[in-house]
C-alpha cells in the first residue's frame, strides 16, 4: 500500500514531463502532428477537434456532426416499379446480365446520387470539416525541445508540452460533456510568457470577423446549385495577465500568464425533422458560449464526471506487462508489428474504441459517421456518409456489448427517420408496402438505390439497420423501447415480405433484384455480374427480421394474424447452402466469386452479426463459414479485418481472432497508406481513415471475452480467449449480455477464475458454466453447479440481483 501511495505521489508531482504513461489508457507522441492521423481527437458527440499540438503554428481541425452540404432531394425514379416485372423475368430465366442492364437504365437513383463518392457539391452532399483554428506563436526563432504530447483516455484530456527559451509551455484540451464546448488552456512556467494569435479559417462558404472581442465564423453550404445548411462558430479567449486585442479576424494574446480558448459551433440542421430548419446557428452558438463561460477547471470537473460515468462502465485489463514506457504510440505499433510483445495494446485499442464512441455519438445528435465526426476534408472520402451495407452498423456493434447502449440513441432515431422517405422509395421502385433503404444514406433522408446498379441496389440496408433495434431490446429487455420502434421493424419486414418471389428450382422465396454487397459472381457460362436474386445475406436478414417481428409482436401482444403469415413465409425462404468447395454459398447458386478475396463477406452475416450460425447449434454451417474465411484470406481493408475478428470470435477461435487484431494493428503511414491497418493515432486505416474498423474491432474484443447467443440466449464466458501469453491473465468489467445482464470476468492462466453477473431486469439466466464452477447469489446460496461444462445451466434472477461465479 505504502509503495502505491509513493508511486502515485511521484506520478502526480512529475506531471506529464516525466516519461511515464499508463500504456492501456495513453496515446503518446514525441512530436507535434504532421498529419491529422497523428493528431489527438477530442469530441462530445456534437463537436470535435483534432489537436496537433504544434508549438509554432498549430492548426486544430474543427468539426460539427451535422455539418453537411447537400439537402433534401427527391432522388426516387417514380415509375421504376413498372420495369420490375421485366427485371425479374430476366432473373428467373437466368439472364442476369440483361437484368443488370435494365437495372442500370431504370432502377438507379434519379440525379447524381452520391456523385461517385464525391458528392460535396451535388444535392447528396458530404459531411465536411467546419474549418481550422490556428494558433500562431510569436517567438518561434528558438527551437522547441523536450516535446511530449498525449491523450489520456481515462480523463479524455489531450495535452501537449514543450520547452522553449527556458520556459515550459503546456496546452490542455477537452471537449465538454454535456456542454457543447471545447476548451483549450495554455499555460507557461514563466509569468507573462504567452504570446500568440488566434484565427479561424474555412476555405469556402464562410466569413470570419471579430464580434465583441470574439471570433465569429458564419456561412452557408451549397445544396447542389442551391444554398443549403447554415452554420456558425465562435471562438473566445479568456486570459489571465497580459493583453488581449482583436483585429478584423484575429485575436492577439500578448504576455498572458494563462489563456483559455473556448470554441462552440452550431448549424440549422434539425435532428428532429430533417426537412425543416432549426434555429439560427449564430444565436444557438451565442447561447451556448455565454459572455462569461465557466473556468477551465470547472468545465473539466463537470466533463470528467460526465465522461467517467460512461467510460468506466467497462474496463478491460490484461495482466502481462507492457514494454518500457518511453515508447510513443507509433513506436509501440511498429514494435508490435515486428513481433515484440505489448500486452497493453489490445486494451488500449479497446479503450480507444469506446473513447471514440463517447466522442462521436450523443443523444440529440446524428449517428457517428464514416469518420465518427473527425474530418479535416471538404470532400470527405465516400462523403463521410452513412453506408448501410456494413459501415454504419459496424460503428454501433460495440454499444450494447461495452456498456454504451445509451450512445446508440442517435442511430435508433436515424433508422426511424429513414423509414419515412424509405416508404416512398419502396413504392417508387417496388410498388411495395413498408420502407426500404439501399446502400448510401445521408442526413437528408436519401434512401434511393445508388447510382451504380452493381453496388447501389442492395435492398436490405434498412432491414439490416433494424437488427440494431431488435438487439437493443435483446440486450436490455426494454419493452417500452420495443413498442416505440416496433413499427419501424414492421415496416422493413413488410417491405421484404412484399417483394419476395418464388425462384424456379426449389420454389424458395427470394429477394429480387438484389446483390451481395459490392461483390460480383461468375456464372457457369462465364457471365460476370452483380445483380441476382436471393443472395445469402438477404435471406439471412429476412429470417432475422421476420423472426424478430414474430417475437416482438408476441411480446407486445399485437398483429397475431401477420405473425402467422410471417412465420409461414419464414419457413419458405431460401436456406443457407454449402457449395462444392465446402464454403457457404454467397449467392442462391454455387457460383464462383468475382473476387475471391473480396473485403465484404456478406454471406457470413448469419455468423456475425446475426447469430443464426454458431459452432454449437449449427456445426456443419459453422464449418462452411470457417472454410469461407479460409478462402477469403486474412487480409483486407481496416473494417474488413475488424469484421474477421468478430467472425473468428464467434467461431470460438481466439488465436485467429487475435491474429486478425494484430493485422489490424499493422502500422499504416498517413502519407503513403497501403493496406488496412492503423494510423499513428490509432485511427483505423481502410485506408483512408474510416472509424468503423476502430468500433468493429472493439466489439470483436468484447466478443472474444463474452458471448450470448441463441433464441434463448446462453451466456458464454471467455468463448474465444487467445492462448498466447499476452492474454493468459486479465479481467474485464461491464460487458453486456442478451437478456438484460451485465457481466464481469477474471481469468488466470487461460482459465476463468471468477465472474459476476448483474441482472438488470431479472428473470431466467442461461449460462454455460465452466467445469468445477458454481453460481451463488449475494447471500452465498448456491443456485447452480456445473456438471461437465458443456451443458448450460439456468437459474432465476431478481431485478438488480448480483450473482457470482466461482
Ligand atoms: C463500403 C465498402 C468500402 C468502403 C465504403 C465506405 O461500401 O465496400 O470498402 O468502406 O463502404
Amino acid at each position: 500500500m505504502r509503495n502505491h501511495v509513493l508511486l502515485l505521489t511521484c506520478l502526480l508531482t512529475a506531471g506529464i514531463s516525466a516519461y511515464s504513461q499508463r500504456p492501456d489508457v495513453t496515446l503518446r507522441f514525441k512530436q507535434p502532428a504532421q498529419a491529422y492521423q497523428e493528431a489527438l481527437p477530442i469530441g462530445n458527440g456534437h463537436i470535435g477537434a483534432l489537436i496537433g499540438g504544434h508549438p509554432n503554428d498549430d492548426r486544430i481541425t474543427l468539426n460539427e456532426i451535422t455539418l453537411w452540404s447537400g439537402g433534401v432531394q427527391d432522388a426516387d425514379s417514380d415509375t421504376a416499379w413498372r420495369i420490375l416485372p421485366r427485371i425479374r423475368e430476366h432473373l428467373l430465366a437466368g439472364r442476369n446480365k440483361e437484368a443488370q442492364r435494365l437495372l442500370q437504365q431504370y432502377f438507379v437513383c434519379k440525379g447524381q446520387g452520391s456523385g461517385h463518392g464525391s458528392g460535396a457539391n451535388v444535392p447528396y452532399g458530404a459531411y465536411q470539416t467546419l474549418g481550422e483554428l490556428r494558433v500562431q506563436w510569436r517567438d518561434t526563432l528558438q527551437p522547441w525541445r523536450a516535446y511530449d504530447r498525449r491523450l489520456d483516455l481515462e480523463s479524455a484530456l489531450a495535452q501537449a508540452q514543450w520547452e522553449r527559451g527556458g520556459v515550459t509551455y503546456k496546452q490542455e484540451a477537452i471537449a465538454s460533456i454535456p456542454g457543447r464546448l471545447i476548451a483549450i488552456r495554455y499555460t507557461a512556467s514563466r509569468k507573462g510568457a504567452l504570446h500568440f494569435s488566434v484565427s479561424l479559417h474555412r476555405r469556402e462558404h464562410a466569413q470570419v470577423r471579430t464580434d465583441k472581442g470574439r471570433l465569429l465564423m458564419t456561412g452557408q453550404l451549397p445544396n447542389g446549385p442551391q444554398p443549403g445548411l447554415r452554420f456558425a462558430a465562435i471562438v473566445q479567449a479568456r486570459t489571465t495577465g497580459g493583453r488581449q486585442t482583436a483585429t478584423d479576424s484575429t485575436l492577439r494574446i500578448e504576455g498572458a500568464d494563462e489563456c483559455v480558448l473556448y470554441f462552440t459551433a452550431a448549424t440549422d440542421y434539425n435532428v428532429a425533422d430533417y426537412t425543416q430548419r432549426g434555429p439560427a446557428p449564430t444565436q444557438q452558438a451565442a447561447s451556448i458560449l455565454s459572455a462569461a463561460p465557466p473556468s477551465f477547471s470547472a468545465l473539466r470537473a463537470a466533463q470528467r464526471a460526465a465522461y467517467s460515468r460512461l467510460f468506466d462502465k467497462s474496463r478491460f485489463r490484461l495482466n502481462a506487462a507492457a514494454p518500457s514506457d518511453t515508447f510513443s504510440t507509433p513506436e509501440r505499433l511498429a514494435r508490435y508489428h515486428s513481433g515484440q510483445p505489448d500486452a497493453q495494446l489490445p486494451p488500449l485499442y479497446y479503450n480507444f474504441g469506446r473513447y471514440l464512441l463517447i466522442g462521436s455519438s450523443r443523444p440529440g445528435g446524428l449517428p457517428a459517421n464514416l469518420q465518427g465526426l473527425w474530418a479535416p476534408e471538404y470532400q470527405t472520402p465516400w462523403n463521410g456518409d452513412y453506408h448501410i451495407n456494413i459501415n454504419l452498423q459496424m460503428n454501433y456493434w460495440l454499444a450494447p456489448l461495452t456498456g454504451l447502449d445509451e450512445l446508440a440513441d442517435p442511430l435508433y432515431r436515424y433508422i426511424a427517420m429513414l423509414s419515412g422517405p424509405g416508404a416512398k422509395t419502396a413504392k417508387a421502385y417496388y410498388a411495395a408496402p413498408g420502407w426500404v433503404a439501399h446502400v448510401i444514406t445521408n442526413p437528408w433522408g436519401f434512401t434511393s438505390p445508388g447510382e451504380g446498379a452493381d453496388w447501389g441496389s442492395t435492398l436490405t440496408g434498412g432491414a439490416w439497420l433494424c437488427e440494431h433495434l431488435w438487439e437493443h431490446f435483446r440486450f436490455t429487455r426494454d419493452t417500452a423501447f420495443l413498442r416505440e420502434y416496433y413499427p419501424v421493424m414492421k415496416g422493413a419486414a413488410q417491405f421484404l415480405q412484399g417483394i419476395l418471389i418464388r425462384e424456379p428450382s426449389h420454389g424458395w422465396l427470394v429477394t429480387a433484384p438484389s446483390n451481395s454487397p459490392e461483390h460480383s459472381y461468375i456464372m457457369p457460362d462465364g457471365t460476370r455480374g452483380s445483380t441476382a436474386m436471393g443472395p445469402a445475406m438477404d435471406m439471412q436478414i429476412c429470417r432475422e427480421l421476420f423472426g424478430a417481428c414474430i417475437e416482438a409482436s408476441r411480446i407486445l401482444g399485437m398483429d397475431e394474424a401477420w405473425r402467422k403469415e410471417l412465420d409461414s413465409i419464414r419457413g419458405q425462404l431460401a436456406p443457407n447452402q454449402t457449395g462444392k468447395a465446402g464454403d457457404l454459398n454467397e449467392w442462391l447458386h454455387d457460383w464462383q466469386d468475382g473476387e475471391p478475396r473480396h473485403r465484404h463477406i456478406s454471406h457470413l452475416y448469419a455468423l456475425h452479426p446475426y447469430d443464426e450460425i454458431t459452432p454449437w447449434q449449427t456445426p456443419a454451417l459453422a464449418a462452411a463459414a470457417r472454410e469461407t474465411l479460409r478462402q477469403r484470406g486474412d487480409d483486407g481493408t481496416g473494417w474488413s479485418l475488424a469484421w474477421k475478428i468478430n467472425f473468428w470470435a464467434r467461431l470460438g477461435e481466439g488465436d485467429r481472432a487475435e491474429a486478425l487484431l494484430k493485422k489490424l494493428l499493422r502500422p499504416v503511414d498517413p502519407v503513403k497508406p497501403k493496406g488496412g491497418g492503423t494510423y499513428p493515432n490509432l485511427f483505423c486505416a481502410h485506408p483512408p481513415f474510416q472509424i468503423d474498423g476502430n468500433f468493429g474491432a472493439t466489439a470483436g474484443i468484447a466478443e472474444m471475452l463474452l458471448q450470448s447467443h441463441g433464441e434463448t440466449p446462453v451466456i458464454r464466458l471467455l468463448p474465444a480467449l487467445p492462448s498466447t501469453p499476452d492474454w493468459a491473465s486479465g479481467s474485464i468489467t461491464g460487458l453486456g449480455a442478451r437478456g438484460g445482464f451485465t457481466v464481469g470476468l477474471q481469468w488466470r492462466n487461460g482459465a476463468l477464475t471468477t465472474a459476476s453477473i448483474h441482472a438488470r431486469k431479472g428473470g431466467p439466466c442461461h449460462l454455460l458454466l465452466p467445469a468445477g464452477k458454481q453460481v451463488v447469489d449475494a447471500k452465498g446460496k448456491v443456485l447452480a453447479r456445473s456438471s461437465d461444462g458443456n451443458a448450460p445451466v439456468t437459474f432465476d434472477t431478481t431485478p438488480n440481483g448480483v450473482y457470482s461465479i466461482r
